[in-house]
Order: structure tokens, then sequence, then C-alpha cells
């Protein structure tokens, strides 16, 4: 699993924007989820509906900020009950450390991409470096040297890439600050027919994206152009060692140069675009090493004849906006940060696309039906092993429930939650808000027009609202009929 990766940056999605060779294989040899999602889109929340398989309201963690609940039992306990060897290395952003493991060394919070500090049962370790490398590193010691090869193992390997701010690895910003991407259709949205929402979002490439921490410019770039930003990527950067900044800067010191000399010239429109092509360079090229290192465990996994038995499952915590809708982060239920990525490679099993709406809340269920070990009933999600097998079930879900929580925060988007069936998103904003939307994605799959309270759509919304409802008590969500109409 990676952090913040969407899917228009996996070549199996999508080749527009970077190949993906090794992350691929996952799908080529296994079947790839077009409908996979999150029902609360970020991070840690996240991470607490995979391992508990219950929606955020029910296993507490609804924001980044609340520490994890661990009276939860999660489906990695389970699994070590039934005698799994567990283990965990990279990302968990959980404020404590996971249960359930034999073994796992983790970032602190969202960790650093350079010489990053590490968790480990035996105190805190500072490892030369860049991250992703080393979360493989740890990740391949464990199975060579410390894995009891008369067991079978469930590993939970969590890449910090691509999580903004985005530091590249040396080979890849050298590669990645040369290209140039084509431009998403929706850069220039103006949210004009959208709601409240979406226009009073911080996450505008134009507006909101961080000319130093994201963009690269130095502090000196910045007062010789006279401009300001509260940002400061001094920490990240301070992490690096002498000889690894003199590279850096070998690269973004000329980037530098160049924007002082096309700054003059420039309006938001021509700002915008050096901006996403800034973005671009750097988060795509954190996403080059995950691919590469992905590489490095399926190859393992083939060498010690491990693929045979070994199910592959390549995941994000969530979708993220790659300059569509002018955005970049995430939360929102519309398609880009609702979607997440979900491939799964199964001896044995199906090869193709799953075009079944599959949720985050799933994944227990699924990997405890696997391993052939009773699902708990209380957990929300259901096991999509039928499906992995390529067997055809009728009755499978036809409705998506999705709840954000965290405002006011950074990003400045609104709480909301909704319903999504096949065709259609109904959302609704509230808190200090009282807003709906609602979009038909056949018609209107850039979810560019909000058509909820357009003449002709009344009975729909009743259907859609009814849905909602029965959602929300479904799943026991105690936020629900807060609305008049
Ligand atoms: C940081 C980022 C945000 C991001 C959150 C949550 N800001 O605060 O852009 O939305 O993490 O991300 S930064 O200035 O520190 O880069 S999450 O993946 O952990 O949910
Ligand atoms: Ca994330």
């Amino acid at each position: 699993m990676s952090d913040d990766h969407a899917y228009q940056a996996i070549s199996a999605y999508s080749d527009k924007l970077m190949q993906t060779p090794n992350i691929d294989r996952i799908a080529k040899e296994g079947m790839l989820f077009t409908n996979a999602s999150v029902t609360n889109s970020i991070c840690a929340p996240s991470r607490a509906v995979i391992l508990t398989g219950k929606h955020s309201h029910i296993n507490g963690k609804i924001d980044n900020i609340s520490k994890f609940d661990t009276t939860n039992v999660t489906f990695p306990q389970i699994l070590q009950k039934a005698g799994y060897q567990t283990a965990m290395f990279g990302k968990l952003h959980f404020g404590n450390n996971p249960k359930g493991f034999d073994e796992f060394k983790i970032l602190p919070g969202q960790g650093e991409y350079y010489n990053p500090t590490f968790i480990t049962q035996k105190g805190d370790t500072i490892i030369k470096g860049y991250v992703t490398d080393i979360t493989t590193d740890l990740t391949l010691d464990w199975m060579k040297n410390r894995r009891d090869t008369n067991k079978p193992f469930m590993l939970m390997y969590l890449h910090k890439a691509p999580h903004r701010a985005w530091l590249p690895s040396q080979k890849y910003y050298t590669e990645y600050t040369k290209k140039t991407f084509p431009l998403p259709e929706t850069l220039f949205d103006d949210y004009s027919t959208r709601g409240t929402a979406s226009r009073t979002a911080e996450m505008g490439i134009l507006k909101h994206m961080s000319l130093v921490n994201d963009n690269k410019l130095t502090p000196k770039t910045m007062k010789k152009l006279g401009l300001q930003d509260w940002n400061d990527l001094g920490e990240s950067l301070g992490r690096m060692t002498a000889e690894q900044r003199a590279k850096w800067d070998a690269v973004y010191g000329p980037i530098n140069d160049d924007f002082i000399k096309r700054y003059p010239t420039m309006n938001d429109s021509t700002l915008t675009v050096w901006k996403y092509q800034r973005y671009l360079q750097d988060y795509l090229g954190t996403i080059a090493s995950v691919d590469d290192n992905v590489g490095r465990l399926l190859d393992y996994l083939d060498k010690e004849k491990l693929a045979d038995n070994t199910i592959v499952v390549y995941t994000s915590d969530q979708g993220f906006y790659l300059g569509e809708h002018g955005w970049f982060d995430k939360r929102f239920m519309y398609e880009e940060s609702f979607r997440t990525p979900l491939m799964v490679r199964l001896p044995g099993g199906k090869k193709g696309d799953i075009d079944e709406m599959v949720q985050n809340i799933d994944y227990g269920p699924t990997i405890l039906d696997l391993a052939g070990v009773k699902v708990p009933s209380d957990m929300h999600g259901v096991s999509f092993l039928p499906l992995l097998k390529g067997e055809k079930v009728s009755d499978w879900r036809k409705s998506l429930y999705y709840h954000f929580y965290e405002y006011p925060a950074e990003h400045a988007v609104r709480r909301h939650y909704g319903v999504r069936t096949d065709r259609y998103k109904l959302m609704h904003f509230y808190n200090d808000i009282d807003c709906w939307e609602l979009y038909d994605l056949q018609e209107d799959p850039m979810e560019m027009h909000n058509i909820y309270g357009q003449p002709g759509t009344e009975e729909l919304v009743k259907e859609l609202k009814t849905e909602l409802l029965r959602l929300q008590v479904q799943y026991d969500d105690p936020i629900r009929n807060i609305y008049k109409d």
C-alpha cells in the first residue's frame, strides 16, 4: 500500500502520466478493480477502516487527529491468533503502535523521505537513505531473516510515498524534473456549476499549493521575487546529508533560476501550468521509486517460489487529485479521491477487470475469508473472495456509503456524507453549511454539473435519499436525518 497514490498515476489504470510496470504486474497477473473506493478519504481513518473492517463512526478514528482506539479488534490480530506470522513496515500514522504484529518498524506520523526515523519494538532509530528503499529493505530483511518458513505470513508493506511534501529520490528527480505532462481537462475549473464546498476548499494548485514546500522554490528565490509563503521545507531538506543536499541543489537550483527569469511574464494561467508541472514532476517521481521497490518485492516472491501461494494486494489509503478541478489533495467524495487503486493477484484466481463496487471496509473480511478464518459479524465489510475466484455474485451491493469529518482543518473541505450508485452520486455537506449535490456520472463523469434541485430530478433525489438513509441505518451512523427537506 502507498499513501495518496492516485489511480491516474498507475499505468494499469491510465498511461497518460507515467509507466508503473511493476505495480501493473499485479493487475496483469491478477485483477484490476475499476470501482474500488474508500469510506472516508483521509489517511489514518482509511487505515483504521482497513484494519477493523468498520466505518469510521464505529471504529472511532474519524480524522487524522484523534488516536486510534486500540480496543478495536483488527484483522491482523485475528490472523495472528489463527497462526499467521504478522509484520508491518512503513507508514501507519496512528499516534500509537499497531497491535497484532510480531514485528513492526513504522514511521512516526507522516514520516520523512530522507534519512527517516523509524519506531521499532526496540526504540527509535534513524536509518540513512531514502524512505521507499528503506521500507523495502526492512521488509525483505524480515522476509529473509526472521520469517518462519513453516508458517503462513501476513505482511503489511506501507509506503509513505507519494505523500506531500513530495521529495523524490535522486535518480528520479533528475529524470522527472525534465518531463512535461498533459493538462487535465478540468485544471481551470471555476466551480461555478458546483456548490459552496468546492468553492471554499483550500486545495487549489494556483492559490493553495505552496511555491516553497510543494514547488521547491528556495527562501532566497522567494525573497528575490518579493513573494511570501508561510511554508518551510527546511526540516525535511535539513535531514539530508551534505552529499544528498548538494545533489538536490544541483537539480533544483537551476529550476529556481529559470523561475526567476520567467516569473515577471507569468499570469494566473501560466503560473497554474508551471505549478502543475512542478507538482507532477515531484509527485510522480516519488511513485517511480515505489514502482521499483514493488518490483524488488515481487522478484523476491518469485525467487523464493512464494508467488505460487501468496496473495498480493496493491492499494492506497485513498485517491488524489492530480490537477482535476484545479486541485491537489483528497477528502471529497468526488471520484478522484473517493476511488482508490486496488489490484489483487491470487494464485489460481481470476484474471482481468472486476467492476463490482468494493470498498476498503471489505479488505479485512476478504483477507480473513481467504485465510479460512471466520469473519467477525460486526465488521461492516463483506468478503469479495467470490469475485476474486471469478464467481458471479448476483446480490452484490448496489450502492456505497461515504462520510468525511475532518473540518475545520487544513484544506477546508466541509463535512459531508453521501451515497453512490452505479450511475448517481448524492452528497450532503453539513456542519456550518447545508448543501446538497447530485451528479449523473453517466452524463457527467467529471462531476462538473451539480443537478440537485433541477426540475425532473425530484423522484431520483427521493430514491437516493431513501437509499442514503438505508445505508446510514445499516451501518449505524448516528449522524443521519440532519436536514429539513
Ligand atoms: C499534511 C499535508 C496535507 C495533507 C495532510 C493529511 N500538509 O498535513 O496536505 O492533506 O497531511 O494527509 S503538509 O504541508 O504537511 O504537506 S494524510 O495522507 O496524512 O491524510
Ligand atoms: Ca493519505
